[in-house]
């Protein structure tokens, strides 16, 4: 083996995602929420604009294209050397289903040869369409191959899920569980519970008890973690609010990452909820935002 087939191997780590949909479908939302893990608002993206993101040893350029008519012809040509197409669709305009469909058969040569995951966004509006009728809508069938996923560049709702197998089928391998907690709890900053999810019923009784009680305590000491009939539970606190996560001792090992993925929803929260600022917490909307971003954490 040459040098330059160990260069060509390096070189092939490096895998090429190439966005496309129509204008406004939430490409460049999707590419922000992916990094820095809440929801920021933007203008519309001219011609394109590139990302390189570093996942588990493999460089992913996301190729970001803008979705005006302009633009559009562009997408062909940085589709030709991609390892994967992404194809974003508004969930909610139904009125633009007709022409995204349009714009999806003009690259389906292209999508032959590599595979399409089609995101179907803005699923935390109340009135879009099912993942049945977008299929139909945009003639889906007819491809050779695809995956669908309903994801939220708002809320966060399944953006993990849809990019872990966006890199299994990048890759072959899957990515690494970041983080599997039993429950997840966010209060105010007086240590009121909020809301609660939770993969089994670990907060009925003793646990949840225990839960309010300290974080009450945790106000005068500096102890953010605690041991409990075989969990770990995790405190964090942000500037309106405070979380905690229970995750079972037997089953999660890397703590730090455990903290990681609490401080992250916390600062998406203090994002999404201005209005904590004046005390004025809206309880329905938070627990709506928990309950989308934590399709993340507990599955
Ligand atoms: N409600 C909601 N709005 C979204 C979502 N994703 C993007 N948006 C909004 O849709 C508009 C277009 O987003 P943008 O990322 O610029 O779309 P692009 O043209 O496909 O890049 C912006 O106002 C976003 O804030 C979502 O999941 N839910
Ligand atoms: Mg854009």
């Amino acid at each position: 083996m040459g040098i330059r087939d160990i260069l060509k191997r390096i070189v092939s780590k490096d895998k090429k995602i190439v966005i496309t949909g129509l204008d406004n479908a939430g490409k460049t939302t999707m590419v922000s929420f992916l990094q820095t893990g809440t929801f920021i608002e933007h203008t519309p993206t001219m011609g394109k604009e590139q990302v390189t993101l570093e996942v588990q040893g493999v460089r992913i350029d996301l190729v970001d294209m803008g979705g005006q008519r302009d633009f559009r012809s562009m997408w062909q040509g940085e589709l030709d050397d991609a390892q994967f197409a992404i194809f974003m669709v508004d969930a909610a305009d139904r009125a633009r289903f007709k022409e995204a469909k349009t714009e999806l058969n003009k690259i389906s040569s292209l999508l032959q040869k590599i595979p399409l995951m089609v995101l179907a966004n803005k699923y935390d509006k109340k009135d879009v369409a099912s993942i049945k009728e977008i299929i139909e809508a945009l003639g889906l069938q007819e491809l050779s191959s695809f995956e669908i996923v309903p994801i939220s560049c708002k809320t966060g709702y399944n953006i993990v899920k849809a990019f872990r197998k966006i890199y299994y089928k990048l890759t072959g391998s899957q990515l690494k569980k970041r983080l599997q907690p039993k429950a997840l709890t966010i209060f105010d900053k007086g240590g009121v519970p909020l809301t609660s999810t939770s993969s089994e019923d670990v907060l009925k009784g003793g646990l949840f008890a225990a839960i309010t009680s300290f974080i009450k305590e945790s106000f005068k000491s500096e102890l953010s973690q605690l041991k409990l009939e075989g969990n770990t539970i995790i405190f964090k606190k942000s500037k309106n609010f405070m979380g905690s996560i229970v995750i079972d001792d037997s089953e999660y090992k890397n703590l730090d990452e455990a903290e990681q993925g609490l401080d992250e929803l916390l600062c998406h929260l203090e994002n999404m909820c201005p209005e904590a600022e004046e005390d004025k917490i809206d309880e329905e909307k938070l627990k709506f935002l928990v309950e989308q971003y934590s399709t993340n954490l507990i599955e």
